[in-house]
C-alpha cells in the first residue's frame, strides 16, 4: 500500500483508520473521502467529498491521486438496515460494486469489511468455523455474504487483490457507531461515565464477539500487507478478540465503578439479530495465514475506554 483511498472515512472505523494509516504511510498518501464535508479528515492529508454511489467521481479521485489501494467502509449497519432493507441493499451493494469496478479498472487492491453479521441462526454458534453455513436473516448479513462472494469472484475472474475480515462489534471512543446491534457495548461506557447507569437494548445473556478499535485497525493493515502467497482465504477472514454478554461487560465496569447500574429495555429487532449471530468465532485461519493476534481483552479495554471517555468529558466541561 502506497497511495490509499478511504471511502466512507467519516464513520466509526474510517475516522480512526484515516489517522492510523496516515501515521504509517504519510498524510499525503491517504486520501480520505466521505459523503459529508469534514474539517478534521482534511487536517493531515487530502480530503474530498465523495458519494460512494457515484462511480465516475470515485474513478476520477482514484486516477487523480494515483491510488493503489481502496478501503471501502460504506455500510448501513444491521439494526438500521432492517428499517429500510431496500435502501440498505442499495447503499451497501452500490458502494461495494463501485469499489470493485474502480479497483478492477485502476488496478487497485481492495479492503471491504465483512462482519459476524454474515452468519445466521443456522451457523454453528460456538467457535463458528471459517468455512461453514452462512444464512443470515438480516439484509445487512445478506449484503455481507454477497459482498464476500463478489470479492472472491473479482479476485478469481479479474485478479483484483480483494481482502476482508469479518469484524466483530467494534468498540471505540472517537466516533460513535450508528445503527448496529453491537452498539450497546460502546454506549455503555459513555453512559457509565456520564450518568452512572445504562439501559441496555440487548438481552443480558446474549454473547457476541467484540474487538477494541486499536486491534481492528491493526488487523486491516496486517491483512493488506500480508504475503499473498500465504492467503488460502481472502473474503473474508473470521476475526476474534473477546466475546461477552451485557451482564459480563456490566460486571467489568462495576469492578471499577461499584455504583454503576444497568437495566434493560429490550429492542425486539436487536434481540432477534443478536440471538441469530454466533457466540464466538474461530479465527484460526487468520492466525495461521497472516499472523493475527489480538492484543486487547475486556479488562484492558475497559480500563482504556473509561479513562479516554472521562478525559473527553472533562475537556467538554472545561
Ligand atoms: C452491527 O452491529 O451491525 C455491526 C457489526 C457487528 O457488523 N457492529
Amino acid at each position: 500500500m502506497k497511495r490509499i483511498l478511504i471511502v466512507g472515512a467519516g464513520g466509526q472505523i474510517g475516522s480512526e483508520l484515516t489517522v492510523y494509516l496516515r501515521k504509517i504511510y504519510g498524510g499525503s498518501n491517504v486520501v480520505a473521502t466521505d459523503v459529508r464535508e469534514s474539517k478534521t479528515l482534511g487536517e493531515d492529508g487530502p480530503f474530498e467529498v465523495l458519494n460512494a454511489l457515484d462511480a465516475t467521481n470515485m474513478a476520477s479521485v482514484v486516477a487523480r491521486h494515483k491510488v493503489d489501494t481502496i478501503f471501502n467502509l460504506v455500510a448501513l449497519l444491521s439494526a438500521v438496515g432492517e428499517r429500510n432493507p431496500q435502501m440498505a441493499w442499495g447503499v451497501n451493494m452500490g458502494a461495494l460494486m463501485n469499489s470493485l469496478e474502480v479497483a478492477r479498472q485502476h488496478h487497485c487492491a481492495l479492503f471491504t469489511p465483512s462482519s459476524i453479521g454474515a452468519f445466521g441462526p443456522t451457523s454453528p454458534k460456538d467457535k463458528t468455523p471459517q468455512d461453514t453455513i452462512m444464512q443470515p436473516t438480516t439484509i445487512y448479513g445478506v449484503c455481507k455474504v454477497t459482498g464476500e462472494m463478489l470479492g472472491n469472484y473479482y479476485y478469481h475472474k479479474y485478479g483484483v487483490d480483494t481482502r476482508s475480515v469479518r469484524f466483530p462489534g467494534i468498540i471505540s471512543n472517537v466516533t460513535l457507531p450508528g445503527g448496529g446491534t453491537t452498539d450497546y457495548a460502546v454506549e455503555i461506557y459513555y453512559e457509565a461515565v456520564r450518568k452512572g447507569r445504562f439501559t441496555c437494548p440487548v438481552p443480558p445473556d446474549v454473547y457476541m464477539d467484540m474487538i477494541y478499535m486499536p486491534d481492528a485497525l491493526r488487523a486491516c493493515v496486517e491483512l493488506m500487507e500480508a504475503d499473498p502467497t500465504k492467503l488460502l482465504h481472502r473474503n473474508s477472514f473470521n476475526l476474534a478478540s473477546m466475546s461477552f454478554t451485557p451482564e459480563i461487560i456490566c460486571a467489568e465496569i462495576r469492578k471499577r465503578m461499584p455504583d454503576f447500574t444497568m437495566d434493560y429495555d429490550i429492542d425486539p429487532v436487536k434481540k432477534e439479530i443478536a440471538e441469530s449471530w454466533p457466540n464466538s468465532l474461530d479465527d484460526s485461519c487468520a492466525r495461521e495465514e497472516w499472523g493475527w493476534r489480538p492484543e486487547w481483552d475486556l479488562s484492558s479495554m475497559t480500563d482504556d475506554m473509561l479513562e479516554v471517555i472521562r478525559r473527553k468529558e472533562q475537556t467538554v466541561e472545561a
